[in-house]
Order: C-alpha cells, then sequence, then structure tokens
C-alpha cells in the first residue's frame, strides 16, 4: 500500500523545501519507498476530517492503511524502521543515529524555530530587536557544541542515517541567516546532505508544488 501525506497546498516559502513535509519526503527517497501527497489549504488543515489525522491541525501526517501518524520525527523513524538505508543494523548504532534525531527535533530545532518566528512573526513587536541577539547567541551556543561533535567526519556517525537526514533538515533553516557559514564544517555537511540525489528529488517534488501553483 502506498502511504499518503499531507502537504501545504499553497507554499508559505516559496518552495525552499523548509516546511516539514520535506523531510519526510527526503526520507521516503532514501528508501526508495514511493509516496504519495494530499495537498492541504489552511483551512482545511483546521477542519475535523485533518483533526482526526493531527490533532494539532497541521503538515505532514502519515496514512498506511490502518496506520495513521503526525510529527515528522516519528514519520521519519517509522521509516527508517519498516525500510533499510536509515538506521544501522547494529543496536548501539541504531540507538546513537536515534539519539542523533532526538538531539536534532529536541536540542538544535528550538533556538532555530526561536528565530524564524522572531524574524517572521514578530518583527514588528518593539522588542524584537533587543530579542534577536539573544536568539541567535542560543543558536550559537547550541552550534558551537554540534560542530565539535561533528569535526571533520563526513556524518553525525561512521554513515549517513536519519539522524543526518533531520539533522540536515533542522539546519536548512538557518540558511538565510548567515549563522551556518560561521561553521564551515556545518556548511558543508548540509550543503553534503543536500547534494544526495535521494534529498535533490525530494526538495525537486516540494518545489513542483508551488511551481503549480504559479500557474494556477
Ligand atoms: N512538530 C511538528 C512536526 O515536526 O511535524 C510541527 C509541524 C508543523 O509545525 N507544521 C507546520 C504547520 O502545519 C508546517 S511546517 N503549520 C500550520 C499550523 O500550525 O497551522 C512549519 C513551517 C511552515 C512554514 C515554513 N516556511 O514557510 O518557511 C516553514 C516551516
Amino acid at each position: 500500500m502506498t502511504p499518503i501525506i499531507t502537504a501545504f497546498e499553497q507554499p508559505f516559502d516559496r518552495g525552499q523545501g523548509l516546511a516539514r513535509d520535506t523531510r519526510v519526503r527526503w526520507a521516503f527517497e532514501e528508501v526508495a519507498q514511493p509516496y504519495e501527497v494530499r495537498l492541504l489549504s489552511l483551512r482545511a488543515m483546521k477542519e475535523p476530517e485533518h483533526l482526526m489525522l493531527h490533532p494539532f491541525g497541521q503538515i505532514p501526517t502519515y496514512e498506511e492503511g490502518d496506520l495513521t501518524l503526525f510529527e515528522s520525527g516519528a514519520i521519519v523513524l517509522h521509516i527508517a524502521e519498516r525500510h533499510e538505508g536509515l538506521l544501522p543494523e547494529n543496536l548501539n548504532a541504531r540507538a546513537r543515529a536515534i539519539m542523533w534525531m532526538f538531539a536534532a527535533l529536541n536540542t538544535v530545532e528550538p533556538p532555530i524555530l526561536e528565530l524564524v518566528t522572531a524574524r517572521l512573526l514578530e518583527s514588528d513587536k518593539p522588542w524584537t530587536r533587543e530579542r534577536l541577539p539573544l536568539v541567535e547567541k542560543r543558536i550559537r551556543n547550541c552550534l558551537d557544541q554540534l560542530s565539535v561533535s561533528l569535526g571533520d567526519a563526513v556524518w553525525l556517525e561512521d554513515r549517513f542515517s536519519a539522524g543526518d537526514l533531520l539533522m540536515i533538515s533542522v539546519l536548512l533553516r538557518l540558511k538565510s541567516s548567515g549563522i551556518l557559514e560561521e561553521y564551515p564544517n556545518l556548511s558543508a555537511y548540509v550543503a553534503r546532505g543536500e547534494a544526495r540525489p535521494a534529498y535533490q528529488r525530494a526538495f525537486a517534488a516540494q518545489l513542483a508544488v508551488y511551481k503549480n501553483r504559479l500557474q494556477h
């Protein structure tokens, strides 16, 4: 049965791949699992039909037969557990890959989201000018440590895993901030992720949604 995911009908980021369906598309592409996408308007995301799938009325969701999931991290983990290629066989190595998935979503993404929120949604607030340097400092504190952990390695562990997929997805949000460029090894790490054919296919698929939208 082909899994179905949901994504924005009208991508707000003009196809930059920043919405969280991109990481799920990327996971599908890495394991060569075909998938379908149901596009939703912001209004449809808050309708009872979608709230049955996602209690918070967001994207992405995942449906396959009897199984419905929400939360991009849980979806990527599910894909990685069901297919070869995104989690190592060795149990300790597998635990470490999952640890990096949590690190991406629990430790690295929150300060980055604060910056995105401050810039996109709170830029007109009088306190934003004062707050931004604090938010940026929290990101740098986190990236300082991540940069040391990665060092000269190609991936966070011996080989590419779902941990890298999520970490790179999260770091991609910093691209327009200039902060990532302060860390040459992290910039190169993100570029390696973006260069993967599976990421390229995922990016192209979400970009096609935006381009289609422009034409209609
Ligand atoms: N923790 C959840 C997960 O990881 O799945 C968070 C899901 C989430 O925030 N989904 C967002 C959503 O549905 C889309 S990705 N928002 C609508 C709502 O809450 O009403 C977040 C997002 C949106 C837009 C951009 N962008 O335009 O750059 C980037 C990311």
